[in-house]
């Protein structure tokens, strides 16, 4: 059972009004946000995503409580970014061709700025061009998002073309594991938000 319950049930049924206030107020009240967020807010997008399996909610359904996660997440950020001090490197990251789900990818770029990097979001659907712009502009470390097993194989098109830029090649995502990343050759793989931080750490050789 979730921590926080309310702001659990307010995710499940997309009341973005409630998350907002909810959010507002255990904020004030101290409580730490990462406790939000994984105590409440990512086990009600999981729960959404096993009622979807079993057709008990629909897109329209999954779309609203996204909406209402989005509107949690916009308070919880400036929280944890002010954690992190001078930036540690240039990261870029985006969701992958044909791949619209940036909760996932959201998170991530809002842990690793809160353990100070400094993060290009490129959004969603982004093709290789778009992940090679990141790198132009200064990122040491490309982190690419699949939640879809359709749009994942793309990922071996984004590894292969960013050999020899010298940079990392990060993936994540539900469907993604660490076999899927070593058969096409990425550098790194993480299941959640923290693991992110933890092998960018690791890969770029900071901290
Ligand atoms: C919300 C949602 C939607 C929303 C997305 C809104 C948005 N702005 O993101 C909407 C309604 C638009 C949607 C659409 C679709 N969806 Co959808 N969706 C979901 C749902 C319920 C939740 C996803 C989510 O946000 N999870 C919460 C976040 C926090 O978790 P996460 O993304 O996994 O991210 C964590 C880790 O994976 C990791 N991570 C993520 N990215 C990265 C990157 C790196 C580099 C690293 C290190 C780590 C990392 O860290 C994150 C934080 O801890 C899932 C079900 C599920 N269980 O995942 C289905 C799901 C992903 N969707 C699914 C489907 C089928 C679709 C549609 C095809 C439906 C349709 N018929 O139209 C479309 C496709 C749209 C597209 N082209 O992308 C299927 C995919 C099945 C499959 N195996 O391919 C799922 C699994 C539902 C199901 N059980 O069938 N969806």
């Amino acid at each position: 059972m979730a921590k926080h319950e309310e702001l659990f049930d307010a995710i499940c049924k997309g009341n973005r009004k409630l998350v907002e206030q909810i959010v507002n107020q255990q904020v004030a009240a101290g409580t730490p946000v990462v406790e939000l967020l994984n105590d409440s807010m990512i086990p009600a997008m999981r729960s959404m995503g096993d009622k979807f399996s079993r057709n008990e909610v629909y897109v329209p359904e999954m779309l609203i409580a996204a909406r209402a996660m989005q509107a949690g997440l916009k308070i919880i950020e400036p929280i944890l970014a002010k954690a992190g001090h001078k930036p540690l490197a240039r990261v870029c990251i985006g969701t992958v061709k044909g791949d619209l789900h940036d909760i996932g990818k959201n998170l991530v770029a809002m842990m690793l700025k809160g353990a100070g990097y400094e993060v290009d979001d490129l959004g969603v659907d982004c093709d290789v061009a778009k992940f090679e712009a990141g790198v132009s502009r200064g990122a040491k470390a490309v982190m690419c998002s699949a939640l879809l097993t359709t749009t994942m194989p793309y990922m071996k098109t984004l590894t292969e073309a960013m050999k020899g830029k010298g940079v990392k090649v990060i993936i994540g995502g539900a469907p993604v594991t660490q076999q899927y990343a070593s058969e096409i050759g990425a550098d790194g793989y993480g299941a959640d938000a923290n693991e992110a931080v933890k092998i960018m750490d690791a890969q770029l050789g900071v901290r």
